[in-house]
């Protein structure tokens, strides 16, 4: 009886507590001209339609990409029929994708006994990513070690693995998952962590690399979202982005860790509400889990390669995401940007754009590389991997590897040019 009281209630919690997105369906939306985005802007300040905007209206050479809950459909479609404003259906219903996504993690969810073992092709939790690095650190004694460089908002650790092969070298970051829904990226940094452990000493180039710099990779960058990205029984939401910190007077949670550097803070392409998805905090670096780099970077001090990757779009980009300036090296940046891409398209033909933030994919404040690069750091970097839409955020996990693979030869290209030109 008990047990019986038990169980109903586990199940009451779980339905009660997921979120669920039956019938929720992704639009992109094209808009024609400056007077249909001005429209958009005003269709995504009606906070009871909890519209979750993957791609904001910003220009109308950009497509807009927009989550809509099941209960503002209605209301959405008829506002861009009676404005003649074209979309289609991206994604017919979320929850049958997400339901696609949990089938094939319970399927490749085992225990695995070694990094050999791991399913690089599968999307794994926090629990598992933990343990994967724990076995590589094991396994690689010699050159892989794990720091914790701080804790999270909800005390969890942060993790780096760092690569090393001798004391005090200059140093290349790479991080992935600072915002937390976006899978395939801490799966491709567990991918690449694998690729740096068999790829030392077979291939002359990254053996070359990691002989003179260090290689730091952090893999969930925002632990407490990617929980909550997972979590099977209690509070769950598959499309969290911010950290999980609360907002002192709002009924929201979270603050957008790409808009809480030191940069620029406060400026255009942040915003000063707590529930929107763009919410830079109350100050610059008030977030544990950006905190914890910025002091990393500082204490370093030889950093000269930042890369943090995000998804989706399909873009590598430079700074600056503040202003319209362009920075000091940007023909260099441009050039390597260039370069760096058309290494990634040679696997499996896969095109990016290029160029800076802010005349690529549109203004941001506070993002992370516009820091790093005015801290010094000349190759700071940001990478929107696959897809450019059809998916988005719900990349299916067959594309993990594919997009590991192609995303590791445009790293490489960026770590040889860093190795070639030191500064
Ligand atoms: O809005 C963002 O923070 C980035 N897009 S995302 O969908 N990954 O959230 C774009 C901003 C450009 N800067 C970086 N990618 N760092
Ligand atoms: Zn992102």
């Amino acid at each position: 009886m008990m047990k019986g009281i038990l169980f109903l209630t586990t199940l009451f919690v779980a339905n009660f507590a997921k979120k669920t997105f039956e019938r929720n369906q992704v639009l992109r939306i094209t808009a024609k001209d400056e007077a249909q985005i001005s429209l958009l802007k005003e269709l995504s300040e009606q906070e009871h339609l909890e519209l979750d905007f993957w791609r904001e209206p910003i220009h109308e050479s950009l497509p807009v990409d927009v989550h809509v809950p099941f209960h503002s459909l209605q209301d959405v479609r008829a506002f861009l029929g009676n404005n003649q404003i074209q979309y289609d259906v991206m994604i017919m219903d979320v929850q049958d994708l997400l339901d696609d996504e949990e089938r094939e993690m319970v399927k490749n969810c085992s225990s695995p006994k070694s990094t050999d073992d791991f399913v690089y092709s599968a999307y794994h939790n926090l629990n598992e990513i933990d343990s994967f690095i724990d076995m590589l650190v094991a396994e690689n004694g010699n050159l892989v070690s794990k720091i914790v460089i701080g804790r999270s908002y909800e005390k969890r650790s942060l993790n780096v693995l760092k690569f090393s092969t001798g004391a005090n070298r200059p140093g290349i970051w790479i991080d992935t998952g600072i915002h937390s829904r976006e899978w395939v990226t801490q799966a491709s940094g567990t991918w690449f962590a694998k690729k740096i452990v068999k790829d030392y000493k077979r291939d002359p180039v990254l053996t070359d690399i990691l002989n003179n710099y260090d290689i730091f990779l952090e893999i969930v960058t925002n632990p407490d979202g990617f929980a909550y990205t997972h979590n099977r029984v209690s509070l769950k939401d598959r499309m969290w982005r911010k950290t999980r910190k609360l907002n002192p007077g709002s009924r929201c949670v979270g603050v957008d860790p790409n808009r809480n550097w030191d940069a620029g803070f406060g400026g255009a392409g942040s915003s000063g509400k707590p529930c929107s998805q763009t919410y830079r905090g109350p100050r610059a670096n008030s977030e544990r889990e950006v905190k914890a780099i910025v002091d990393f970077v500082k204490s370093h001090g030889k950093l000269k390669a930042f890369v943090s990757i995000h998804s989706y779009s399909q873009m590598l980009l430079y700074p600056y995401g503040y202003t319209h300036t362009p920075a000091k090296d940007n023909d260099e940046l441009n050039e390597l940007a260039e370069k760096t891409v058309s290494a990634l398209q040679s696997l499996y033909n896969t095109q990016y754009r290029f160029g800076s933030i802010i005349t690529t994919i549109y203004q941001a404040s506070g993002g992370t590389i516009d820091w790093t690069y005015n801290q010094g750091i000349k190759y700071s970097y940001t990478f929107e991997l696959r897809d450019t839409g059809r998916y988005g955020f719900l990349l299916p996990a067959n594309q993990i590897v594919p997009t590991a693979e192609e995303t590791w030869l445009a790293l490489m290209t960026i770590m040889k040019h860093t190795r070639k030109n030191p500064y």
